[in-house]
């Protein structure tokens, strides 16, 4: 599965953006030129680069939550710890200009589209460093310029958004004549699936056949609600009546992840439409903060955990087929917390906004 030289060019420089200060690899050998035998498209580094990514995710949003604890953060917040093979795996085989829009679950997915830690972190805690000014909070992150089109609190939302961001996307390919063949990913929870205007993008999307994937997060639970308990059906069959080709894929794994994600950008770069991915995922907080989680029980949690963990299968391949040792990653472990922990010192130290953003930025009556 041969990558094009600008995804690798993705992959290698976006840890700048969100880790300044990671590390070299101090692994043996030259880390850019050994690719991994296991058919993955990825060279070591480049596998380093996502662990990583991935790790700073989740350090980032265990700090997120011990805020909250302390009343640092307040209101909504809802985690993607235990998800984050997704959203890296997602990027990786991205390019330049892919547009990338999801659910208020959006934390993450923001930092690995190139929002820096402070805006996320600052957005998170109401100060003005925040991507909002500090005045939107967890669910309303957003850049255009990094083509991260949010955050959207409404659930199924930004399924018809992410249907016309990549109209956007063919029209500027079919009658702009730009090249670059754009794709949007598009992100769903299992929940999501079932609202009525997920059909109408999807019928749409196939009948222009628009430069979509879907990707539907299966993390197993809408609130407290279980797949089985509210879906008909497979969810990655639901694009059949429209024509969309759907898959069913192990998204604990970013290396499977991956490959799914290159087979539905090549179908959606080649002019042949959308494409759905459900993702076999696990959320492994409650939906939000509040969340008593009666629903399911610590050792189904910790089984998942102990099984099936995306930041530890990652480094378990690394080690494997790599040669490298558990020092190493604590080594980076140890990095990313102390990166994580000045974030959160300059999210809770800076200003907040001044009486006199009240009224800005908001639709004038
Ligand atoms: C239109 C609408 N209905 C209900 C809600 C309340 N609500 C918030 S999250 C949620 C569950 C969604 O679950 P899922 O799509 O699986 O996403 P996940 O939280 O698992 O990421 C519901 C019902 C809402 N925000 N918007
Ligand atoms: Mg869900």
């Amino acid at each position: 599965m041969p990558r094009t030289q600008q995804q690798a060019a993705n992959g290698a420089n976006s840890s700048l953006k969100v880790i300044p200060t990671m590390p070299k690899s101090s692994s043996k050998g030259t880390a850019a030129a050994a690719t991994s035998p296991a058919n993955a498209p990825f060279t070591q580094a480049e596998l380093q680069h996502w662990h990583q990514q991935m790790l700073f995710m989740r350090r980032f949003e265990e700090k997120a939550a011990s805020l909250y604890q302390q009343k640092e953060i307040q209101g909504f917040c809802h985690l993607y710890i235990g998800q984050e093979a997704v959203a890296a795996a997602a990027k990786a085989v991205s390019i330049e200009g892919d547009d990338f829009i999801t659910s208020y679950r959006c934390h993450a997915l923001a930092l690995v589209c190139g929002l820096t830690g402070e805006e996320v972190m600052g957005e998170l805690t109401g100060r003005q460093i925040g991507i909002s000014k500090g005045k939107g909070g967890s669910m309303h992150m957003f850049e255009p310029s990094k083509h991260f089109w949010g955050g959207h609190g409404i659930v199924a939302a930004q399924v018809p958004l992410g249907a016309g961001l990549a109209f956007a996307a063919k029209y500027r390919n079919d009658v702009m004549s730009q090249l670059n063949k754009n794709v949007t990913f598009t992100f769903i929870g299992d929940g999501a699936m079932n609202a009525g205007q997920v059909f109408e993008s999807f019928n749409m999307a196939a009948l222009w056949k628009l430069p979509v994937i879907f990707v539907i997060e299966n993390n197993q639970w809408g609130m407290g609600t279980s797949v089985p308990r509210a879906a008909a059906g497979n969810l990655w069959q639901r694009g059949e009546p429209f024509g969309i080709p759907g898959e069913k894929v192990d998204g604990m794994d970013f290396l499977t992840a991956a490959e799914a994600f290159q087979r539905a950008t090549a179908h959606c770069r080649a002019g042949k439409g959308p494409y759905l991915l459900e993702m076999d995922t696990y959320r492994y907080r409650g939906h939000s903060m509040s969340d008593p989680a009666k629903y399911r029980t610590r050792e189904d949690v910790d089984a998942v955990k102990e099984q099936r963990d995306p930041i530890a299968r990652l480094q378990k391949h690394l080690m494997q087929t790599f040669s490298m040792n558990e020092a190493e990653f604590e080594q980076v472990d140890d990095t990313i917390k102390a990166e994580v922990n000045r974030i959160a010192e300059a999210a809770t130290t800076a200003p907040r906004p001044p009486a006199s953003e009240l009224f800005t930025d908001v639709v004038p009556e």
